[in-house]
């Protein structure tokens, strides 16, 4: 096939691959629609994306639920990864890879790591003794541990159970790498946010990195171990690698690897930042590979406050809410309402309020007022603008300001941060409607009125490309009211106005409101 030159700049960004050990939970379509409308910003922002996603299929939490199941575990894995897979289609994440750790290259990427990792003389062979969370596939020292009343022990963090573990196995060295890891940190304060997070980890680390274990002998459900394969790998070592495997690793001289890696950015939950900043550059800086650029870790989702679990019964099913909401609706809400990098909460009232107050009355009532005016009194046309007055002015500089500031919020992560900004442009509009009464401009100053309307439409059009990273449906839909062609919807096209006497199609609500 032939190449071609592509002269966008790259752009690499992944979510957590979930252990498909169960089905998945609100929390993961969180992750996902996240990172998604962050995919969308840049493809629209004119970057070759690479995006991926996937499951982390092996360890022993998944031989365990294999067992308790009484299936093979390979069935376990395959059957629930298509549960994740195809809730990411429903979700409209535009994934461009699902990678399953059970993938053959990605066998060979994490051979290729242990094997570049041993040769640093950074693996030896050691009796482990300590505890093991299987639920959370970590090993705690017993500082971090809490012995209960009935004799039990438990992970302080988590609240999951821990066993005793002793075993021969293969250990790594990171306690050679806290001071690198510290300097790291400290020079690219941006490879860590949160900066909440950020503190955690460090004062972490300075308190002292013990070696850690990265291979077992008592389950054989992982990669085998390169010249023992009496042991398989530490599922985080595997699963961790999956960032590079999806770039072609070990060929560090491919065009994806070239391209794509370091990758710019890694999404991940709280729980799991200690093994994304602290193991994960450990590896790689073992391996002689360069580390990512930035880990943004975002923060849990909680059912009006409560840890969702099953035993409480508020486990809901993602695809469940998108069917009650709808997709577009439950995307923007979690984008909106939750500040990006910290915990936030959903219920039934707090949805219905975002649809009704934000989508149903300031964009979708906007939208459909200013169309079904122009459609009765405009001749179905994109009406032709008068010279336009200071207040038509300050408003679409308004919207034309939007870009830059949503692209400095998508570059923090700060999503909701860019939205209320789109919003506060809207409210504007919605303002500026009210006191410019293009219905009454119909009858006294027709020519006025159809100034109104063009100006109206126009932040309509800025908005309907805006929001497609997070409402990918809804903003075509926009622009399909908008008469905007394909190739007019990318943010290279937000500077060149509506075009006067474009026929438009019959106008439609694109967000009905909520009624209970
Ligand atoms: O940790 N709210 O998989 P996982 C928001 N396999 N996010 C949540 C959440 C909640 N209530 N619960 C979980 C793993 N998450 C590993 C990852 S990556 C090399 C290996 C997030 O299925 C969690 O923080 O337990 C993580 O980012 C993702 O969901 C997958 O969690």
């Amino acid at each position: 096939t032939a190449t071609h030159q592509d002269d966008r700049p790259a752009f690499y960004i992944t979510t957590a691959i979930a252990y498909p050990n169960g089905a998945p939970h609100i929390g993961h379509a969180y992750e996902y629609i996240s990172a998604d409308a962050i995919a969308r910003f840049k493809r629209l922002d004119g970057f070759d994306v690479f995006f991926m996603t996937g499951t982390d299929e092996h360890g022993q939490k998944m031989q365990q639920t294999a067992a308790v199941e009484g299936i093979p575990v390979e069935q376990l894995a395959s059957r629930n990864s298509d549960v994740f897979e195809s809730m990411d289609k429903a979700l409209d994440i535009s994934f461009d890879r699902f990678i399953h750790t059970t993938d053959p290259d990605h066998q060979i990427a994490s051979t290729a790591i242990w094997e570049k990792m041993q040769a640093n003389g950074d693996i030896y062979l050691d009796t482990y003794a300590g505890w093991y969370s299987v639920r959370d596939e970590a090993f705690y020292s017993e500082a971090e541990t809490t012995l209960r009343g009935d004799g039990s022990r438990i992970s302080t963090e988590t609240a999951t159970p821990v066993e005793w573990t002793e075993e021969a196995n293969y250990t790594f060295r990171l306690s050679a790498y806290q001071d690198k890891l510290l300097a790291h940190y400290a020079e690219h304060p941006e490879f860590l946010e949160p900066a909440t997070r950020r503190n955690e980890i460090v004062s972490f680390v300075k308190g002292g990195l013990r070696d850690l274990s990265i291979s077992r002998t008592t389950f054989d459900w992982g990669v085998p171990v390169p010249g023992d394969p009496d042991h398989v790998m530490y599922v985080w070592l595997d699963a961790l690698t999956n960032y590079i495997t999806g770039v072609g690793y070990p060929n560090t001289d491919s065009a994806a690897f070239q391209r794509f890696w370091p990758a710019d950015l890694h999404i991940i939950g709280k729980d799991i930042s200690r093994f994304h900043t602290v193991y994960w550059p450990a590896f790689l800086m073992s391996a002689g590979v360069e580390l990512p650029k930035r880990v943004f870790v975002h923060g849990f989702l909680y059912n009006k406050g409560e840890k969702m679990s099953k035993s409480v019964g508020n486990v809901v099913d993602p695809l469940e809410l998108v069917e009650q909401y709808g997709l577009d609706p439950l995307r923007f809400f979690l984008l909106r309402e939750i500040s990006y990098g910290q915990d936030g909460s959903y219920s039934h009232d707090a949805i219905v309020s975002r649809i009704n107050a934000d989508l149903a009355n300031e964009l979708g009532n906007l939208a459909q007022r200013s169309l079904s005016m122009v459609a009765k009194n405009c001749g179905a046309a994109v009406p032709t603008p008068g010279e336009f007055t200071a207040d038509d002015r300050a408003l679409l500089d308004l919207a034309g300001g939007l870009l830059e500031r949503c692209r400095a919020e998508f570059d923090s992560q700060q999503i909701h941060l860019a939205l209320e900004a789109i919003w506060s442009v809207l409210a504007e509009n919605n303002r500026y409607f009210s006191a410019q009464e293009p219905w009454v401009l119909r009858k006294t100053d027709p020519d006025r009125m159809a100034t109104v309307l063009y100006v109206t439409l126009e932040v309509v059009r800025i908005v309907g490309i805006l929001v497609q990273p997070v409402m990918p449906g809804s903003g075509a839909k926009i622009l399909d009211l908008l008469a905007q062609d394909d190739d007019e919807r990318s943010f290279a096209n937000l500077g060149a106005p509506i075009e006067a006497g474009k026929p438009l199609p019959a106008p439609q609500a694109v967000f009905p409101r909520f009624v209970d």
